[in-house]
């Protein structure tokens, strides 16, 4: 019911602070750094503790939700994902950044029910910026409601494109070439290195899309209800409609320039989540 989201919602923003502080706590210090699908690819301690801490507060709150985190399926656990209420969360979203100390990093966590998300919250403790919405109740930052800039030319567009950490030579061919032709057309390109906080930068109108293959579940499920609420659109690439375990994802400040920047745009082919 509408009573109990909107305290499961409290308590998502709640936790989103206290493991803020978990991150934000470890952000100076040395910190212990392995890798994953590759080289470029990195999780720290403070990934899994976080994740660790999350998992089990959520669990004591709400024995019967589900939890997908981006840590214990990289123990090669396959997602299951179900019309019961999950909580989708990356305990570290941009763990480049934060190894390197680069302050443009997050926690990120989603709550889908029946597959939809339905909460969204980012929160960069370094900088102490909070992203925040629940569906059908606006998208906030630091409690100030944000909106899309609606814009729909391509030409004065400014898009945030990523890299990614791939590095197979073919795949990354394919996003280089994406990256071009974006860059062709519009004002330009960034790259953040986040992609929770670059869907909340479309969100809170800075940059005008966003478009990324390779990303997991746990990176977009909040960016999605986030800038839905701020009145942008979340398409897959292809122009398809968006699915959350493709690893895939477009956002747009608005549906014509989403299907201007889908015709620019190539898939490289990445396995489901
Ligand atoms: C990262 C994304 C980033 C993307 C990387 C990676 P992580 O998530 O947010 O935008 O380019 O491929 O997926 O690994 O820091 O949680």
């Amino acid at each position: 019911s509408e009573e109990e989201l909107c305290e499961i919602y409290e308590t998502g923003i709640q936790l989103a602070k206290e493991c803020g502080h978990m991150i934000k706590e470890c952000f100076y210090r040395d910190k212990k750094v392995t890798t994953k699908a590759s080289y470029a690819d990195l999780v720290t301690e403070t990934d899994q503790n976080v994740e660790k801490f999350f998992t089990k507060e959520i669990k004591k709150h709400y024995p019967g939700h589900s939890v997908i985190g981006e840590e214990t399926t990289a123990d090669g656990k396959k997602i299951e994902f179900t019309n019961n209420p999950t909580w989708i969360i990356d305990p570290i979203d941009g763990t480049t950044n934060f190894v390197h100390r680069i302050p443009y990093t997050c926690i990120s966590i989603g709550l889908t029910v029946n597959k939809e998300p339905v909460i969204g919250i980012v929160y960069n403790p370094i900088t102490d910026v909070f992203f925040k919405a629940r569906k059908g109740h606006g998208a906030f930052c630091n409690d100030k409601k944000i909106a899309v800039t609606g814009l729909e030319e391509i030409e004065s567009a400014m898009f945030i494109m990523e890299f990614g950490s791939n590095r197979e030579p073919d795949k990354m061919a394919v996003k280089f070439r994406n990256l071009f032709n974006l860059n062709k057309a519009s004002h330009g390109l960034r790259a953040y290195g986040s992609a929770a906080l670059n869907m909340c930068n479309v969100a809170q109108g800075e940059e005008d899309g966003y478009a990324e293959h390779g990303i997991h579940c746990w990176d977009i499920a909040a960016g999605a209800v986030i800038v839905e609420e701020a009145g942008g659109v979340v398409i897959d690439p292809s122009g398809d409609k968006f699915d959350l375990m493709s690893r895939k994802v477009l956002v747009a400040s608005s549906m014509p320039l989403a299907l201007k920047m889908s015709a620019l745009l190539e898939d490289p082919g990445f396995e489901r989540d």
